[in-house]
């Protein structure tokens, strides 16, 4: 296929603008956004998405786990469709770039093919992801391992929220549950472009991230059990503390991480203490370790010494623990000839860039699983994500949708 030309951009200033109006929707209390998947506000959010798509000229699917598939026409009706997209549900605290630059610059690919009247052969399909984050319902790409197969749809429809409510209900609620059977659909491929969400490139000022590959994932819930008791009147030699339990164990989290550095990391960043209350010892903790690394050799030893050290800890404190695996999935290796098309957009266009491996989880990772797939990354400021200052400059946003474009329309063709 003829690669476009040099000159085949994007409009940078549109873009922006779409993602600042978006942003507008699910504001947070810093700056970022709090549009959680399936409240109101993402309901809200996929209402302006799909006005916008419409105004594009594209027809919008939607499948039985609220996955959105705006699709415009190529000349090969026949041909399977470039899929480009990510997700707009944000973290509780999130950003206002994490998962809707992928979603807005697929769109920016259409609004931009539409004003140069460019027809490709294949179709292509802007998609939004249902529940990418995980925060609300886990495991994160719920949907997308719908797609993929991965999960099934009754167990992700049991998916529950911190207040009991389901998932398979609260998609009816907010109105966005479709017809069509989730992963019927069948890609020629699919592109993903997203913020780094870590410090290399904005650190080697590199415009773009080629991603070769995505670190593997491992979430395990610990449930640590002692008992709740009064904490001036318990004697110390009486005290079932489950709440030092935790802290002993989030204290070898961190010393095994370590022990495979420079690329593991652990952590937990989800923490449930009961009863929570400042005069009674906690009688139960509930919490998850999310150990990730390149390697899956490494993954699985650290999974293994989680449990290992952590049932020594809690036999040592008389304490009761018990592991669920609730999320994870293996390193990915991404699809060669989509990782080609994305360094050679970026060189074409003379962005500065290198290849990465993503440090965080993407829906790309479980849908290459089912189509050739690759990723396009740009710097964010510090680093920082899943955090409300973070930010990305128009630059940046515009170099990666130009990328993405060119990636896509390659592998789309374009029909003279
Ligand atoms: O967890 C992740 O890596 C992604 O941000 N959901
Ligand atoms: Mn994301
Ligand atoms: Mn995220």
């Amino acid at each position: 296929m003829a690669a476009p030309g040099e000159n085949l951009r994007i409009n940078g200033d549109r873009l922006w603008d779409s993602l600042m109006e978006m942003a507008k929707i699910g504001p947070g209390v810093a700056g970022g956004n709090n549009r959680q998947t399936l409240t109101d506000e993402d309901a809200e959010g996929r209402t302006l998405f799909e006005k916008w798509c419409e105004e594009a000229g594209c027809t919008m699917g939607l499948d039985t786990m609220g996955n959105m598939f705006a699709r415009r026409e190529g000349t090969d009706p026949e041909a399977l469709p470039v899929y480009v997209g990510s997700h707009l549900d944000t973290q509780p605290t999130g950003g206002k770039y994490d998962g809707v630059l992928g979603v807005l610059g697929g769109l920016e690919i259409v609004r931009s093919l539409n004003d140069m009247n460019i027809k490709t052969k294949h179709p292509i399909v802007v998609t939004n992801w249902t529940n990418e984050e995980g925060t609300r319902f886990a495991p994160a790409m719920l949907a997308s391992g719908v797609f993929a197969g991965v999960h099934t749809q009754d167990w992700a429809y049991g998916r529950e929220d911190a207040e009991g409510k389901r998932f398979g209900a609260e998609l009816e609620r907010i109105g966005w549950k479709g017809d069509e059977e989730v992963g019927a659909r069948k890609m020629h491929a699919m592109f993903e472009l997203h913020i780094e969400q870590g410090p290399i490139l904005e650190a080697e000022g590199k415009d773009i991230g080629v991603v070769t590959h995505g670190q593997g994932l491992s979430w395990t819930q610990v449930t640590v059990t002692g008992k709740d008791s009064h904490t001036g009147s318990t004697p110390m030699p009486m005290r079932k503390n489950a709440g030092l339990g935790m802290a002993r164990i989030l204290e070898l989290v961190d010393q095994i991480a370590w022990s495979h550095k420079p690329d593991a990391v652990g952590a937990a960043g989800h923490i449930d203490v009961y009863p929570n209350s400042r005069n009674v010892i906690p009688g139960k903790v509930v919490f998850t370790v999310d150990f990730r690394s390149p390697d899956l050799s490494v993954i699985e030893d650290m999974e293994k010494r989680l449990r290992e050290g952590a049932s020594q800890i809690c036999a040592d404190m008389g304490l009761d623990v018990a592991f669920e695996k609730t999320g994870g999935f293996d390193p990915v290796e991404f699809d060669k000839d989509c990782v080609a098309a994305v360094r050679n957009a970026a060189e074409r266009l003379g962005y500065s860039h290198r290849d990465l491996i993503s440090g965080a989880g993407h829906d790309a990772c479980w849908i290459n699983q089912v189509a050739p797939t690759a990723m396009v990354m740009c710097p964010c400021v510090d680093g920082l994500s899943h955090n409300e200052a973070e930010e990305i400059s128009k630059e940046w946003a515009t170099a990666g949708t130009d990328v993405l474009f060119h990636a896509v329309i390659e592998t789309a063709g374009i029909v003279e």
